[in-house]
């Protein structure tokens, strides 16, 4: 069902919570992932505020929707959201990647409550994914399974070789994102290596293709019904981002894969969240 504007605006105001709180995330960590963090904030706010079954505080929940950061990478990113929903308190972000945290750089399932499987070491998580969806199947389960990778870390053989046994397995209880923000750590993935045709890729691999705006939430919540309609083989939403979304200084610039505020920056790039927002509220507005 087409999202309402009242809905969207919920989860547009959570977006723009979230992507600021992952700023400060990263300020207080002295420096982070912040270009595929803010890439994939849209993503993640459709999925734990509006499409998933996942509560904060019933995280033992065997009925709950299973999701795996394949791109772990964006810890910094995730946490955020993981404390907005109450499987820790906020207070934790402020020692984010300090000594003796529990949140590290990478999202470690030992240490931190809702995250479902460690990772960081790109190209496992699709695989981890297929496995988690295998097995709600066998045991007749309802609940689904969501991943989200990086259109870089589809480099990684080890991708393509889960998305062979999801589609060979008929998953359609397990819905991959990726964020296809065109950029990897150190340029353009069509000049380090090319992806494209990403969707025909994916679409020879058995699956049901999803390619859409990834930083626009209404397009990720249709697809993502979408996904649920699918029967018989898994979906993938390749996700069209823009690295850096929100901060005009850094938007589109690989070079802020990773980076670090200092004061100035700091204040400049809150402006340009805020800003940000009020452009994407007239565009909930005019829908
Ligand atoms: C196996 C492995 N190799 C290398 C890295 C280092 N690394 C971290 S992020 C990154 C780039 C990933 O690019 P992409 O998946 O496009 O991420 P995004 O642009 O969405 O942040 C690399 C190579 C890693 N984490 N794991």
């Amino acid at each position: 069902m087409a999202l309402d504007q009242a809905e969207w605006k919920r989860l547009e105001d959570k977006a723009h919570e979230l992507r600021k709180l992952t700023l400060e995330t990263v300020i207080w960590a002295g420096s982070g992932h912040i270009g595929g963090s803010l890439s994939a904030m849209d993503v993640l706010t459709a999925l734990y505020y509006h499409e998933m079954n996942f509560k904060g505080d019933q995280l033992d929940d065997p009925d709950r929707d299973r999701f795996v950061l394949s791109k772990g990478h964006i810890g910094v990113g995730f946490a955020p959201v993981l404390a907005d929903l109450g499987c820790f308190p906020k207070d934790w972000l402020k020692e984010y990647n300090h000594t003796l945290s529990p949140l590290g750089m990478h999202p470690s399932a030992e240490m931190v409550p809702g995250v479902e499987v460690s990772t960081g070491s790109l190209g496992h998580g699709l695989s981890v994914a297929v496995g988690m969806a295998m097995g709600a199947k066998l045991g007749k389960k309802d609940w689904r399974t969501y991943t989200l990778l990086g259109d870089g870390e589809c480099c990684e053989g080890s991708v393509w070789e889960g998305a062979m046994a999801a589609s060979n397995f008929k998953l359609d209880n397990l819905v991959a994102i990726v964020d296809r923000n065109a950029l990897m750590m150190d340029g353009p993935t069509e000049d380090v290596m090319a992806m494209e045709p990403f969707a025909e890729k994916w679409k020879a691999f058995g699956w049901e293709v999803f390619d859409i705006d990834g930083n626009n939430i209404s397009e990720i919540v249709d697809a993502l019904d979408k996904a649920k309609e699918t029967k018989g083989k898994p979906s993938v939403i390749i996700a069209n981002t823009t690295k850096g979304a929100g901060i005009d200084f850094i938007s589109g610039d690989y070079k802020w894969h990773y980076g670090a505020f200092a004061d100035d920056l700091a204040d400049k790039a809150r402006e340009s969240l805020d800003r940000y927002h009020d452009e994407r509220l007239a565009r909930v507005k005019g829908a």
